[in-house]
């Protein structure tokens, strides 16, 4: 016989188990038992590729129909949801690395999951088609990459998996004590605009100097890392490394991507002769930088990439009390 005391001591574990267990990644997941993990709808449509980048930057990758469970809940999500997505969503389901052989993102081969196509589907129009569409009824398309869609991200339950003080299963951002925010520097470089959406998926934003500490600290930090040299070749300066301003009206005025200007935020100190809106074939430099100095330099905002840094509260992706 169980007892009340026992009783209320294993409602109690099991409340425990299944909230620290729903709660552990991040707060914009929702766990589902039916697909042993934590799911996110991104209902504004992008391509494939971004979709793909987007639910990597968030830790996650795209969630696919890997068996009827799955089916199931990708059914469930998208009959609670409208618009776009009432016309299917990406699966991680792709042939990208070679035409017409299709697997999910994890490597699971397309003749392990249970595909019923819509009528007419697969046909590969125009030899052009190589992802994956899912519709509300369950059953599935090829479609070219390009074309924009919703899509769901996903993160298999990992009982490893731990947040950091940085509020994040993300181990490379650093609590920085100085400021009280975490940092992550991206060796890896992107465009500003990729690496303003890698930073709002990580939970953060590019990073914002608002006093001489942070410029300290930021300094320092991008000391551990090596230069890439890719844009010295086009300047007299160090590489600068993406940071959280813009040239928003492209008048020259500067506003930090929280909508201050520089005064407001608290750190303006440009480089020598910078900002010089730096030409290259009539491309101007309208996203901000930050020179090894810590001293500020405006950037290209397109087609050259730039070594990041992602500032983080370590409040972001943990649920509201
Ligand atoms: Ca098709
Ligand atoms: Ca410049």
């Amino acid at each position: 016989m169980v007892n009340l005391v026992q009783a209320l001591g294993i409602v109690a574990l099991l409340y425990c188990t299944s909230v620290a267990g729903d709660k552990v990644f991040r707060f914009d997941y929702t766990s589902s038992r039916n697909i042993d993990g934590w799911w996110k709808l991104h209902n504004i449509p992008v391509t494939w590729n971004m979709a793909r980048l987007r639910c990597l930057a968030e830790g996650a990758i795209l969630l696919s129909p890997l068996n009827k469970n799955y089916v199931k809940t990708m059914k469930m999500i998208m009959a609670t949801s409208n618009g776009s997505i009432q016309r299917g969503i990406y699966s991680g389901v792709h042939a990208t690395y070679s035409k017409g052989v299709y697997s999910s993102i994890e490597g699971v081969p397309l003749s392990r999951i249970p595909v019923s196509w819509a009528p007419g589907e697969p046909d590969n129009y125009d030899n052009n088609e190589s992802c994956l569409l899912f519709f509300p009824n369950g059953t599935m398309a090829d479609v070219n990459c390009n074309e924009v869609r919703p899509y769901i991200c996903y993160k298999k339950r990992n009982y490893d998996v731990v947040r950091s003080d940085c509020g994040t299963t993300d181990s490379q951002y650093h609590l920085e004590s100085r400021t009280g925010s975490c940092y992550k520097f991206h060796t890896i470089g992107q465009t500003w605009h990729q690496a303003y959406m890698t930073c709002a998926a990580e939970g953060g934003y590019l990073a914002i100097i608002n006093n001489d500490i942070e410029a300290q600290a930021l300094k320092e930090l991008a000391a551990k890392y090596p230069e890439t040299r890719e844009i010295a070749k086009f300047t007299n300066f160090t590489d600068p490394v993406a940071v959280g301003y813009y040239d928003w009206n492209k008048d020259r005025t500067w506003f930090t991507i929280h909508g201050e200007s520089l005064s407001e935020a608290g750190y303006r100190i440009w480089s020598e002769n910078q900002p010089d809106n730096a030409k290259i074939e009539n491309m101007g430099q309208h996203c901000g930088g930050m020179l090894r100095s810590s001293l500020l330099d405006d950037v290209w905002c397109e087609d050259l990439t730039y070594q990041f840094i992602c500032e983080k509260s370590p409040e972001s992706l943990i649920p509201e009390a």
